[in-house]
């Protein structure tokens, strides 16, 4: 099982590559990773399992994030109506986006970072993503709120890109006119 040490931290120059895209169908090895980097996820939700192993709770992990380079993510979260994502995507895509922008109002952590970054990251409000399920389906999701943040900062980690990346330095709690606010 992937445990803490497994995870990467922001030194580790690894993060800051672009991931290569999966050859599909994918390998069994490939699969694998998915389904571990799928079950850390649902470890960490659980408090027991967590406890015990020191895990840090998260909705999402990129396969970069335990130093493998490809082109692949999991995520698992609930939204507001108990509508679950449980998500193992590869090679995704985002299609389209909304114009408006939305902010976590209690900002955004990220478990290869082992500090508070305070700060709002705008991410578009809406996207449509493409991608590939474990079994080489294709899948296109439409999201808003808080999924559609997860999966952006997932999408993210696979270019390199880290959440404080998006939070202006000089003025790290600027909203930009009708942006909109999520809590969660
Ligand atoms: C807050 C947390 C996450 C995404 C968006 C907002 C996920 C944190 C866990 N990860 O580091 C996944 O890359
Ligand atoms: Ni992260």
């Amino acid at each position: 099982m992937i445990l803490m040490k497994d995870i990467i931290r922001e030194d580790n120059p690894a993060l800051r590559e672009v991931a290569k895209e999966v050859p599909l169908p994918l390998t069994q090895e490939d699969i694998d990773i998915l389904n571990k980097m799928q079950e850390y996820l649902k470890n960490s939700q659980d408090p027991e399992i967590s406890e015990k192993y020191g895990l840090r709770a998260g909705v999402g992990l990129a396969a970069p994030q335990i130093n493998v380079l490809k082109r692949m993510f999991a995520v698992r979260l609930e939204d507001d109506n108990g509508k679950k994502y449980h998500y193992s995507l590869v090679n995704p895509k985002i299609i389209s986006h909304s114009v408006e922008k939305s902010y976590l109002t209690s900002g955004e952590g990220c478990l290869s970072v082992d500090r508070p970054v305070v700060g709002y990251v705008l991410r578009h409000a809406r996207i449509t993503i493409k991608g590939y399920d474990i079994n080489g389906n294709e899948i296109k999701l439409r999201l808003k709120d808080l999924p559609a943040i997860v999966f952006q900062h997932e999408l993210d980690h696979l270019n390199g890109v880290m959440f404080y990346d998006h939070i202006d330095e000089n003025n790290p709690f600027s909203v930009p006119e009708g942006a909109i606010p999520i809590e969660r």
